[in-house]
């Protein structure tokens, strides 16, 4: 593609960060196929990339052992006062961390390509996508942002002279001296990666690393915590939630968003093919919701990105197969293992491990071999117009009006299978609450219980308090066609630890009992932490699961229940004066439910 655009802002930006970087050549690049295998070709060639012989067009790579998750404990909200990034987010001041790395910036592209991708989140054009640029120094951040968003030169016309975009600086900080040797995956010491962004700019800069969220930066950074800034301030929600369509068998669509903590199953639940007869599942999304209220004064919602990020581990043909038929080409597998026949291969993926396979850090693996074949948070990068059940309305700039919300985590004990709100100020206190076991999506300990609320604890790019109070206000903007709202958690095990429910397509019997309750066509118990489906009404038809089990996962118990009140009130209390009102009237009324 030619250099350069008509936009005068970006063609300033591109030079000043060219200046500071000092990248050896700058490329403008244009989202095509030709584009994309010239990266792939460069990668290859610096054995970057390991070609696939069973998937066509796919390719596996292997990370550093450093890099391999979001960097929670690196990523920043940098707002003038730390008040304004609140409780749940790291701060530094602008000005301190842009002066950091700015010295972190300098020539750190040295010996390197830097790639201009100007990108939109939504379909281009579309009056509620945003346009974002990442300069970025790492071919392999260019073919992923080719699967996960819209690059195009298109996204230039729109942009035209004088429209706005989003910056998303990323580097990943490995210089070359002249004649140096470079590494498979150069990234840079984890004291040195930052996450950083500038709500009150707009602006995103990431260095050091080159993993998922913390280098593809229109997911995380600009989707989630640029957008949910921007979102509270224009009056719309970006939530870390998939969008379903589920059609029943009279014909009636139900459209679903749910918030999960990351890979607690959204990807599965987004594709999943219902076990009940007759009912239908189309994905719209599975990790990112843009939502704004239309004309009909409904709730719309619309999946920004054009991909799948999805966590390979525990993915097959038993437990999601329209993931493993969006997988058979055009697709960049990382940390996974690579099979002797030239396939990936990853822990779930079969019921039989291969006999030897290269592992994700390049050695020999058998089934005795004390370590993982893939890491935890081994992915797969996928177009999503490959899943074999995309929604034909995927694409829709209008988005579709969502009915139904529900929130979640991974919890082995205390919460039931299925709970549903009281009202939308209940259910905002639902989500306000919810906790999950913490997973390998962030470097960290993994299945340590913490407080997620709405799934946003990572992704949430302002004060949490205000955040709670920016869903109360647009629930009543919504009013009585505000969608109703569930908690769910399908992770509850048994004292000797063994799962309780089997998950994945038999998750559709909640959704089937959730649209019954939307149309008002089945009642519920009410039980002190939210209704409960009654005695026969879950639709259990052909499921083999012992009545025990069933009451298990139903259970209730207020002794446990009790025990969860403290912890919710030193939750609440990190957030002081910006806990709303409606919050604290919410944790009075379920503390009195409990007795
Ligand atoms: C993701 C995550 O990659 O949440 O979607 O970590
Ligand atoms: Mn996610």
């Amino acid at each position: 593609m030619k250099s350069g655009s008509r936009n005068e802002k970006l063609n300033t930006w591109v030079k000043e960060v060219a200046d500071l970087c000092r990248p050896d050549s700058i490329t403008w690049c244009d989202g095509s196929k030709a584009e994309y295998g010239r990266m792939m070709a460069l990668m290859l060639e610096r054995g970057m990339a390991v070609p696939l012989k069973k998937r066509p067009n796919s390719f596996l790579f292997r990370t550093d052992p450093s890099d391999v998750a979001r960097v929670e404990d690196r990523t920043y909200i940098s707002t003038r006062s730390q008040e304004e990034a609140g409780p749940t987010n790291n701060w530094v001041h602008p000005d301190e961390l842009k002066k950091t790395m700015r010295g972190l910036y300098q020539g750190c592209m040295k010996g390197r390509t830097m790639y201009v991708i100007p990108f939109s989140m939504g379909p281009i054009g579309s009056p509620i996508a945003k346009i974002g640029v990442e300069l970025t120094d790492s071919p392999y951040v260019v073919c992923n942002m080719h699967i996960m968003t819209r690059v195009s030169a298109k996204v230039l016309d729109v942009l035209g002279e004088k429209g706005e975009f989003i910056p998303c600086l990323h580097s990943i900080g490995a210089p070359l001296a002249p004649g140096q040797k470079d590494a498979l995956w150069p990234c840079a010491p984890i004291e040195k990666k930052y996450i950083s962004h500038f709500p009150e700019e707009n602006l995103i800069w990431s260095y050091g690393s080159g993993y998922g969220g913390n280098a593809l930066l229109g997911k995380k950074c600009l989707a989630l915590r640029i957008a949910s800034n921007m979102a509270r301030h224009e009056g719309w929600m970006a939530e870390h939630m998939l969008i379903l369509r589920l059609t029943s068998p009279e014909g009636k669509r139900y459209h679903i968003a749910a918030a999960f903590p990351s890979a607690c199953g959204k990807t599965n639940l987004a594709m999943m093919q219902p076990s009940i007869k007759g009912w239908k599942c189309e994905c719209i999304g599975d990790d990112i919701a843009w939502m704004k209220v239309r004309g009909d004064n409904r709730l719309h919602a619309i999946n920004p990105e054009a991909g799948f990020f999805g966590v390979a581990p525990g993915t097959s043909y038993g437990t999601n197969p329209m993931a493993m038929d969006t997988l058979k080409k055009d697709v960049i597998f990382t940390n996974c293992a690579l099979t002797d026949d030239g396939d990936v291969w990853w822990e779930g993926m079969t019921d039989d491990s291969p006999a030897h396979a290269i592992d994700w850090k390049g050695r020999d693996w058998t089934p005795a071999s004390k370590d993982d074949a893939a890491h935890a948070n081994a992915r797969f990068t996928a177009p999503a117009s490959q899943c074999p059940i995309i929604c034909p309305d995927w694409e829709n700039p209008e988005g579709v009006a969502i009915d139904i919300f529900i929130f979640g985590g991974r919890r082995s004990s205390v919460v039931p299978l299925v709970t549903e709100a009281y009202s939308w100020d209940h259910g905002v206190f639902m989500g306000a609450t919810a906790a999950s076991e913490t997973t390998s999506a962030n470097i960290g300990a993994v299945g340590n219980l913490r407080r997620d609320p709405f799934a946003m604890k990572p992704f949430c790019g302002y004060h949490m308090g205000d955040y709670f109070t920016h869903w109360f206000t647009m629930g009543d903007t919504l009013g009585a066609k505000a969608p109703k709202i569930f908690y769910v958690n399908w992770f509850r095990k048994s004292p000797e630890g063994r799962f309780l429910w089997p998950g994945f397509s038999d998750n559709s019997r909640m959704l089937k009992w959730m649209c019954q309750r939307v149309d008002g066509k089945i009642g519920a118990k009410e039980t002190p932490i939210g209704l409960m489906p009654k005695e026969g009404d879950l639709d259990l038809s052909g499921l083999d699961i012992s009545s025990g089990n069933m009451k298990a996962l139903m259970n209730v118990d207020l002794k446990e229940w009790k025990a969860e009140v403290p912890d919710i009130e030193k939750h609440f209390a990190l957030f002081g004066s910006r806990l709303p009102e409606r919050l604290k009237k919410q944790l009075e009324e379920f503390r009195k439910r409990l007795g």
